[in-house]
């Protein structure tokens, strides 16, 4: 038996995992307790990666569907159905026939951080889509606007500030998102404890909002009055300081005309929270020692998605709060270097649009919710093939019963992944990469969004599988692929690749000087010595706990990348939205809404394979307030039928005041059971599939974000 050290690639928290190993594979998983940045923090889900490696389900070779049945092939007959299947459909109708879908674990593995652009470029389609437009697309476009880069966001500095105010994430279950920080709630207990605050937003009193100084019911989808309001208050009680800001902020004065008409009684009608609680809550973000406003999915996918994240940042702006300790803050990964000076081309969405809506390009893909449209509509353009890469949007995405129909009717489809599930088994070719615990890993994403600077490389665990395939060489055949080249060697385009890594170094790493037994690993030595901190590779692997690079560091003005080199606080975008809001003050309300919820044990869609994650009381129920239950008369453990624009459903009601009144909730990545998926634990806990309820017409119209919560329901009892 032996001892190994990784970082836990399930979520975004980016846990040191210690691992005990033997018999070729990994008997335990526990925290690892000298790792600089989760000092022994583990999750149930980062204590089941070696079940998870072990998953008996998983596929370890290539499939081939004949007819209704997918059967093992080998790697080479699998490749070569692939390249026909694609370079029919693009010989008959162009590579705009193609789509491709990159789900979340693509953000979770080397080769999704190294090897999925070249893919894309590839592919040479404008049918790109993610799962980011059912996430985080609305700060994207927001600090897009804001900063001049949609990968430049802010994060909370936990470990600093005095007062927190978190809208719409529940870090408690979800270890957070958009801020990497090994236990979250260790970092929350840590605020009071040194006598900060906490305050919640949402509604739901989630775990989180618990253990929360105060918890505020807000009715979804409210948050960008609520926010507008604040920054109203900040106007009219002269609490605008910008502080060490001041010199590089442009737009207060538009700022200030457009909070103008959005006063706290207004907002105050609009969600559900007092005026004078709104004041209050202005007073403290602007007086507090130091303040963070940090807001995640309930803000995000929402009508409002763009306005409010953009509302969110305008709040720690005009508070002197962005870019100071305990603040919000830019952090630095090791593979990165600051730029030289401020000022760039600054972010623009739109260029190109949709073939069936219209809906504008944003960060280079469409939005998801129109995937279904550009498989079913005919004409030129129409998708015919399809590729999926770490993706489940079947279970993910809006109105997933229509996508689900529209993905039996694809002329051919490819998925990369581990798993037949309710997405991979419309495929004709399912290529499943190695598992992590055979990769190495290094975090490319998250470590731009770390709460404090921090590297780590961990190497593959175990040996390789000698007739499997690392994801580095599958992408990069499919790759080749795409690009109409020979497609048995993937070493080609690892070289290539690396000579382009070197290039872009500008000459200051030479090719001899790199090291890393496999593609993804050299590219990484490059970054790694071009980078901020003078690291390599060779001393990432010396220390397997990670190298601890400290707290964040002031990086405005060098951070900016707008044509100004100013925080650009209002773009007419923006400002139209604020119209847009205003105009939707007097809506006639919904007399009932969804929203989502995630549990500790469930990771999206895929991780209920894990019997340890699935055992125990159903998670997948309807929440009700005992007022709407009465209102339906319905009563705990009846089972409900719920209805949207988009479809129906039939969930089991619990009826709990841990939602507030009009509200019901339902988990997502559950529905499980399909014919044609091969996941046994799953089925037996299948659940049902909340994104039948929401609707893929209801988009965020700056990010083409899903509106996934606050879906207008239905509901009746079902006799
Ligand atoms: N209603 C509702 N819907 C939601 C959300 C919500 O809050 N409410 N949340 C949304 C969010 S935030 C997200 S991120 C999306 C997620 O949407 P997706 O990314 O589409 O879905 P996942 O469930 O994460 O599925 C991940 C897929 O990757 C595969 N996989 C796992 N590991 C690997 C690997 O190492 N390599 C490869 N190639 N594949 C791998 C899994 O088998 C699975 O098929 O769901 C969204 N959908
Ligand atoms: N255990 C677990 N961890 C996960 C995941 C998982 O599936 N399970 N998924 C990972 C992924 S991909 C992501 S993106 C992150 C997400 O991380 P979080 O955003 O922290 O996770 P959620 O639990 O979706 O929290 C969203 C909260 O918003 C609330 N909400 C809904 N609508 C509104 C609204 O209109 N306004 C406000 N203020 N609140 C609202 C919901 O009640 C919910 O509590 O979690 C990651 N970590
Ligand atoms: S919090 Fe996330 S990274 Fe940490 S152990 Fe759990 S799943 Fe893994
Ligand atoms: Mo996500």
């Amino acid at each position: 038996m032996a001892t190994a050290y990784r970082t836990c690639p399930l979520c975004e928290a980016a846990c040191g995992l210690e691992l005990t190993v033997g018999d070729g594979r990994i008997l335990a998983a526990r925290g690892d307790r000298e790792h600089v940045f989760s000092h022994g923090f583990v999750c149930p889900k980062g204590a089941t990666f070696g079940a998870l490696s072990g998953d008996p389900d998983r596929l370890r070779r290539p499939m081939i569907r004949h007819g209704g049945e997918h059967r093992e092939a080998s790697w080479d007959d699998a490749f070569q159905a692939v390249a026909h299947g694609l370079s029919q459909t693009v010989a008959g109708y162009g590579r705009s026939a193609l789509a491709v879908y990159l789900g979340n674990p693509n953000a979770h593995t080397m080769a999704g951080g190294l090897y999925v652009t070249p893919l894309l470029k590839a592919a040479g389609t404008p049918n790109v889509f993610s799962a980011s437009t059912v996430d985080q697309m609305p700060k994207h476009v927001s600090c897009g606007y804001l900063f001049g880069n949609p990968l430049t966001i802010p994060v909370p500095d936990l470990d600093r500030t005095d007062f927190l105010l978190i809208l719409g994430a529940n870090p408690w279950e979800s270890n957070g998102s958009l801020a990497t920080a090994a236990d979250f709630p260790g970092r929350l207990k840590a605020i009071q404890a040194r006598g900060g605050r906490f305050v919640v937003v949402d509604p739901r009193r989630t775990r989180t909002a618990e253990h929360a100084d105060e918890h505020l019911f807000i009715r979804p989808g409210a948050d960008a009055f609520l926010l507008f309001a604040m920054v109203h208050t900040l106007f009219a009680e002269g609490l605008v300081d910008l502080g060490h800001l001041a010199a590089h902020v442009t737009g207060l004065d538009q700022v200030r005309g457009l909070a103008a008409d959005f006063t706290p009684e207004l907002a105050a009608g609009a969600c559900d929270i007092p005026a004078e609680r709104i004041r209050g809550l202005a007073r403290e973000v602007a007086t507090a020692g130091s303040a963070a406003v940090y807001g995640r999915i309930g803000t995000c996918t929402v009508e409002f998605g763009t306005l409010t994240s953009w509302l969110i940042d305008v709040l720690n702006v005009l508070t002197g709060n962005l870019d100071r300790p305990g603040g919000v803050m830019f952090p630095l990964a090791a593979h990165l270097r600051p730029h030289d000076r401020p000022g760039g081309k600054g972010f623009r969405t739109g260029r190109w649009h949709s073939r069936a809506r219209g809906l504008p390009e944003v960060k280079g893909e469409l939005p998801v919710a129109t995937l279904a449209d550009e498989i079913e509509t005919p004409g030129p353009g129409q998708v015919r093939a399809f590729v999926t890469v770490a993706g489940n949007p079947v279970l993910s995405t809006p109105n997933s019963a229509r996508l689900d129909r529209a993905l039996a009717g694809l002329d051919f489809m490819v998925s990369v992944d581990p798993y037949l599930n309710e997405t991979t088994r419309h495929a004709d070719v399912v290529l499943p990469p190695m598992e992590s615990a055979r990769k190495g890993h290094y975090d490319f994403s998250f470590l731009g969004f770390a709460v404090r600077n921090f590297a780590s490389y961990s190497p593959p665990v175990l040996p390789p599988d000698p007739g499997g395939m690392d994801e580095c060489d599958v992408l990069a055949r499919l790759t080749l692929i795409l690009a109409g080249q020979d497609h048995t060697d993937p070493g080609v385009l690892h070289e290539t690749l690396l000579a382009r890594a070197l290039a872009k170094s500008g000459g200051t790493v030479g090719r001899d000087e790199v090291t890393g037994d496999g593609p993804a690993e050299r590219l990484l030595d490059v970054a790694l010595r071009a980078g901020a901190y003078d690291l390599t590779l060779a001393r990432l692997i010396e220390n397997p706990h990670g190298v601890d690079l400290g707290p964040l560091q002031p990086r405005v003005p060098e951070v900016l990348r707008t044509p100004s080199g100013t925080i650009e606080l209002v773009v007419p975008a923006i400002a139209a939205e604020a119209g847009r809001l205003l105009a939707a003050t007097g809506r006639s309300r919904d007399d009932l809404v969804l929203i989502g919820r995630r549990h500790l044990r469930s990771n999206n869609s895929w991780m209920h394979n894990v019997p340890a994650l699935v055992k125990g009381r159903d998670r997948c129920t309807l929440q009700m307030h005992p007022a709407d239950a009465d209102r339906f008369a319905l009563a705990d453990g009846d089972d409900a039928e719920v209805t949207s624009r988009a479809g129906s459903l039939t969930a089991r009601v619990e009826v709990t005041d841990r939602v507030m009144p009009g509200v019901v909730s339902l988990p997502h990545g559950w529905g499980h059971g399909v014919p044609g998926a091969r996941m046994t634990v799953a089925a037996e806990y299948p659940g049902v599939n909340a994104n039948l309820l929401t609707d893929e017409m209801s988009v965020d119209p700056l990010s083409g974000n899903t509106v996934l919560n606050g879906v207008s329901v239905k509901i009746a009892k079902l006799r």
